[in-house]
C-alpha cells in the first residue's frame, strides 16, 4: 500500500506523547462500561483517536511561548489586544469577542437574535449549531446544493449553498422571520467540503438584496480557501490569508471556533461589524461567559490563538495538511473501502451504509463501525449520521435519518504521521474484510438534544 506516496511533514517534532496499547479484553470491556458509546471511553485506553479535529491540535513552539507571554490582566489584557489584531486582520470585521468555543459564540448569538419560530438556513449545521437554534424554538434549515448529498460525484465545492432554495425559504418565511443566513466553511456535516468564492459572492448577494445579515460559521475558514486557491478559477495566485479576507468580506460576521483552524486547544470567538448588535452580544457575553475581553479564556489562550492564527495560512503548512488528510482517503478507495468524494479538508468521511449493508439504518451503521474499529484495533472516529442527526417524526413516531450515514475520521493538525494512518488504514481494510461479523444496534437511554454525546446503546444478537 506504500506505492501512494505521503506528503512531508512540513514541521519537525520537539515534544513527543507515548501512544497507548491496550487488549482486546481490556476494549471489549471498556465498550460494555461507555454504553457502545465511544464518547464515553476512557482516552487512556485509545491508540489512534480520531474522534475530532476538534481542540486536538498540536501547538508550535511559538504558540507555547506565547502562553508564557499571557497577560492574566482582568481587564483590557496586552494578549486580548494582540488576539483582536491578528482576528481583524484575516476577518476583517469590526467587532471581536471571545468565547471559550465556538457553541459559546453560537449561543450568544442566537440568545440575542433568534425568536421562536424563526428560520435559520445554512448549507448544512454542524450538530451544536442546529441544536442552539432548536433549544430556543427555532428551525435549523439545510440549504446545500443537492450535489452535496452524492457522495461519489466529485465536483470542486460541494459545500456550495443553492440560492434559490435560500430565494424559496425567503419568499415562503418572509425576511422577517430569518434573523440571519449562516454558511459553514469547510461544511463539516457534508463531507468536509468547501464553498466557493463564486457561491459565497451569490448568497451575499441575496443576503443584501433582502437585508438579512449574512455570518460564518469559519471554524475551518483556511482549509476553506486553500481548496479556493487550488480549485477556483482566478484563485491560483492570491495568498490564502487574501481569499480569506475576500470571503469575510462578503458577510456580516462570523462565529468560529478556534479549536480548528487556530491551532489552539480551546477558544472561539464571535466576530460581526453591526456595532449595537455587538454592545447586545457583549451584554448576554458578560452574564454567561465573562469580561468582553477575555470571554471565558485565559490571556495565555488569546496569546496562542493569536498565534495560531498566523501560523494556519501559512500555504506550506495547508498544502501538506490537505495532502495528508487525502493520503489517508487514497489509502481507503484503493482498497475499496467506501468514502465520501472527494476527501474533505479535516477529514475522511466512511460511507457506513455501504460498509454495513446488512444493517438496517434504525440500527445504526455508521455507530456500529465506530463501536468494531475501537474494538478491533483502538481507533476512536465518530458517526455523522442516524444517531447525530436521527429525529423523531412526532407524527409517526418513527425516526427520521439524514440522507447521509457517515463515520468520521478526523484528523488532528500536526499530531499524526503518515504511518498512523496507514495503520488506520490497515485497520479498516481488515474490517472491511470481514464486515459481516459486524452487528447493529439499539438505543437504551438518550438524551433530547445532542443525544450521541451521551447515548447508552446494546448491540443486537
Ligand atoms: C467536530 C466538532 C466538535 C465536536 C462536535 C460533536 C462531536 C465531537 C466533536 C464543532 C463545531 C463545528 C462547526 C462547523 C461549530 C462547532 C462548535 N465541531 N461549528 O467537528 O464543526 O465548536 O466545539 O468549539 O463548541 O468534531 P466548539
Amino acid at each position: 500500500m506504500t506505492r501512494i506516496k505521503s506528503p512531508a511533514e512540513p514541521f519537525r517534532i520537539k515534544v513527543v506523547e507515548p501512544l497507548r496499547r491496550s487488549t482486546r479484553a481490556e476494549r471489549e470491556a471498556a465498550l460494555k462500561k461507555a454504553g457502545y458509546n465511544v464518547f464515553g471511553l476512557p482516552a487512556g485506553k485509545i491508540a489512534i483517536d480520531l474522534l475530532t479535529d476538534s481542540g486536538t491540535s498540536a501547538m508550535s513552539d511559538a504558540q507555547w511561548a506565547g502562553i508564557m507571554m499571557g497577560d492574566e490582566s482582568y481587564a483590557g489584557a496586552r494578549s486580548f489586544f494582540r488576539f483582536e489584531k491578528a482576528v481583524k486582520n484575516l476577518f476583517g470585521f469590526a467587532h471581536v469577542i471571545p468565547t471559550h468555543q465556538g457553541r459559546a459564540a453560537e449561543r450568544i448569538l442566537f440568545e440575542t437574535i433568534l425568536k421562536k419560530g424563526d428560520s435559520v438556513p445554512n448549507n448544512i449545521h454542524f450538530d451544536t449549531t442546529r441544536a442552539n437554534v432548536e433549544v430556543r424554538g427555532g428551525i435549523a434549515v439545510d440549504l446545500v446544493k443537492d450535489e452535496a448529498y452524492d457522495p461519489d460525484i466529485e465536483r470542486p465545492f460541494k459545500g456550495d449553498m443553492d440560492t434559490a432554495k435560500l430565494e424559496r425559504l425567503i419568499t415562503a418565511k418572509g425576511k422577517k422571520r430569518i434573523p440571519l443566513v449562516m454558511m459553514t466553511v469547510t461544511n463539516n456535516s457534508g463531507g468536509g467540503q468547501p464553498v466557493s468564492l463564486a457561491n459565497i459572492r451569490a448568497v451575499s448577494a441575496v443576503c443584501r438584496r433582502h437585508g438579512i445579515p449574512f455570518f460564518f460559521d469559519a471554524c475551518r475558514f483556511a482549509e476553506n480557501a486553500w481548496f479556493i486557491k487550488r480549485r477556483e478559477p482566478g484563485y491560483a495566485r492570491k495568498s490564502v490569508a487574501a481569499i480569506a479576507r475576500e470571503m469575510f468580506a462578503c458577510a456580516d460576521g462570523a462565529t468560529m471556533s478556534a479549536k480548528k483552524d487556530a491551532l489552539v486547544n480551546i477558544g472561539g470567538f464571535l466576530t460581526l461589524n453591526d456595532g449595537d448588535l455587538a454592545s447586545r452580544l457583549k451584554n448576554t457575553l458578560i452574564v454567561g461567559e465573562g469580561f468582553p475581553t477575555y470571554g471565558g479564556l485565559a490571556g495565555r489562550d488569546l496569546e496562542a490563538i493569536a498565534q495560531g492564527l498566523a501560523e494556519v495560512v501559512d500555504e506550506d503548512y495547508l498544502e501538506y495538511r490537505t495532502a495528508h488528510v487525502a493520503y489517508l482517503g487514497r489509502l481507503l478507495d484503493e482498497s475499496g473501502v467506501p468514502i465520501f468524494k472527494p476527501v474533505g479538508g479535516h477529514a475522511v468521511y466512511l460511507l457506513a451504509d455501504r460498509f454495513l449493508p446488512h444493517i438496517p439504518r434504525d440500527q445504526y451503521p455508521g455507530w456500529a463501525l465506530t463501536v468494531a474499529l475501537y474494538r478491533e484495533a483502538g481507533i476512536r472516529a465518530v458517526e455523522i449520521g442516524g444517531v447525530m442527526f436521527g429525529k423523531l417524526d412526532p407524527k409517526t413516531g418513527r425516526e427520521v435519518f439524514p440522507s447521509l450515514e457517515m463515520v468520521r475520521l478526523a484528523i488532528p493538525r500536526r499530531v499524526y504521521t503518515a504511518s498512523h494512518l496507514e495503520v488506520v488504514a490497515e485497520a479498516l481494510i481488515a474490517l472491511h474484510k470481514r464486515r459481516d461479523a459486524i452487528k447493529g444496534l439499539r438505543i437504551v437511554e438518550q438524551a433530547p438534544h445532542l443525544r450521541h454525546f451521551t447515548v447508552r446503546m446494546e448491540e443486537l444478537a
